[in-house]
């Protein structure tokens, strides 16, 4: 237990700005980068939406720290919305069709899928950063621990993912932690990332990757019952009354009393679940701040998927719908974004590795589909994309792939459309602008013909593999249908 050691280092900091020589004026060239990625958390659980009095954001610090001090990405995806796939596609910068994690595990999925040897850390640490991770690294470690990836300096990660009686794999050692209220994990996490932060060399990149707010999404003993009677949530598209528009897999659910209650109290916790990830949000800008390089370091926060809560009568993660595939993205970098302000153009989880890549002036793997995110940040870009690609393997839902951003009808006006095919040989058309809910599949209207069939071929630009009804599924048995229950997948 490194827990008093920690609590040491914490006291220590708080004496830094008096010790600290000057930190400089101007931006380093090479910022210091804090890359926090939570889990399985919905992109509008930031601010005062999902509040219990309306009033307080549900991450003040997150809030105060970063939103108001950065720039807030109103469009934010993933390309795949499912942990493994996802992260993988976040350390190289690519998508899921092109790493060949597909899943959390099985044949296409989990980490032993996942080439590490051309990845963001391994990019920064050739280009002279020091590298560390503390949390969650992919699904399915434990069967490798206590294997370190490449490119990583300081390796404290789950050898399976828990809040109470887990193991760490620290830089190879395997240590357990307890069930006492100072061994939660996002705690024991937190205060480990302090660490390094106030001792690394600089540049460093540091990748803080708590559990929170995954199922069984336990909050800190501290944060139990903090949101209490907040008011149920039901969007216009909750358990989907008329499914009759929707593939097979959507009618095929019944959404029962039992389903409403556990998502209520599902959705509670996971509320309850980030207030420890705001605390430490703030204690990290606190330790930013006291080693004199807040100014001069990167900070972006997002997650890695998104979470249905009942909408069109799903609870998790992986659908086609926005629910699952929109995240949180927010930055703060003052050289860079010098004032708060929101963008609503369309970034994507493998922009990440890109973006650091570019402002440590690494050189990436030339086989990056991600785009840098550095002329959003600073202004300078002329032109950016309008649509994107989300993908998704296995499972209950089948295997799918849509294109997602502005097309235009012929003759009509440009909007916001998503269009989805499944292997089911099942399509999906919604005008986002009109139906952003997605109560109204329209694919099969003859009138919108001509968008499906630009659509399509723009899908098919996108995933040059995709094959359409193809039998390209994997056997779906072979999974739990279930991904709330994926534990065994951690
Ligand atoms: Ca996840
Ligand atoms: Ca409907």
């Amino acid at each position: 237990m490194a827990t008093i050691r920690d609590r040491t280092v914490i006291a220590v900091l708080a004496l830094l700005p008096v010790l600290a020589v000057a930190a400089p004026l101007a931006a380093a060239p090479r910022p210091n980068i804090v890359f926090i990625l939570t889990d399985d958390q919905r992109w509008d659980t930031i601010d005062k939406k999902h509040s219990v009095t309306g009033t307080t954001p549900v991450m003040p610090k997150v809030q105060s720290l970063l939103v108001n001090k950065g720039v807030l990405f109103q469009n934010h995806f993933v390309t795949t919305a499912l942990c493994c796939p996802s992260r993988s596609s976040i350390l190289a910068g690519k998508y899921a069709h092109t790493t060949g994690v597909h899943d959390n595990g099985g044949p296409d999925g989990g980490v032993q899928v996942f080439d590490d040897s051309s990845t963001l850390p391994v990019w920064l640490h050739d280009a002279g950063y020091h590298t560390g991770i503390f949390g969650k690294y992919l699904n399915g470690y434990a069967a490798i621990a206590p294997y370190i990836a490449p490119g990583w300096d300081e390796w404290h990660v789950f050898k399976a993912p828990g809040y109470f009686n887990y193991h760490l794999i620290e830089n190879g050692a395997d240590v357990a932690y307890d069930s006492a209220d100072a061994d939660y994990s996002t705690d024991v996490l937190r205060d480990k990332v302090l660490q390094f932060i106030a001792e690394a060399a600089e540049p460093f990149f540091v990748e803080f990757t708590p559990y929170n707010p995954h199922a069984p999404a336990t909050p800190a003993p501290r944060h139990v019952g903090s949101f209490a009677g907040v008011a149920p949530w039901r969007p216009r598209n909750y358990a989907e009354p008329d499914a009759s528009d929707k593939p097979a897999w959507v009618q095929s659910i019944t959404w029962t009393q039992q389903d409403q209650t556990g998502t209520d109290t599902f959705r509670q916790r996971q509320l309850e679940c980030l207030q420890s990830v705001d605390e430490a949000v703030d204690a990290v800008v606190q330790a930013l701040k006291a080693r004199g390089v807040l100014a001069s370091t990167i900070i972006m926060y997002s997650a890695d998927n998104g979470y249905s809560w009942g909408s069109h009568r799903w609870k998790p993660k992986q659908c086609e719908y926005e629910e699952c595939m929109r995240d949180p993205l927010i930055v703060r970098y003052a050289p860079l974004v010098p004032r708060a302000r929101k963008d609503s153009r369309i970034t994507l989880n493998i922009d990440f590795a890109q973006t650091f890549a570019e402002l440590a002036g690494a050189t990436p793997d030339p086989g990056v589909e991600g785009r840098s995110l550095v002329p959003l940040l600073d202004g300078s870009a002329t032109s950016w994309r309008t649509d994107m690609l989300n993908e998704h393997w296995n499972g209950k839902i089948p295997t799918f792939a849509q294109v997602r951003g502005l097309f235009t009808k012929p003759g009509g006006t440009p909007h916001i459309w998503k269009y989805v095919e499944l292997v089911s040989g099942e399509k999906e058309l919604y005008n986002l602008d009109r139906d952003p809910f997605e109560l109204s599949n329209v694919a099969g209207n003859s009138s919108n013909a001509a968008l499906v069939a630009t659509m399509a071929a723009r899908l098919r630009e996108l995933d040059p593999g995709w094959t359409g009804s193809a039998p390209a599924a994997a056997a779906p048995t072979a999974f739990p249908p279930d991904y709330a229950n994926d534990d065994a997948f951690e």
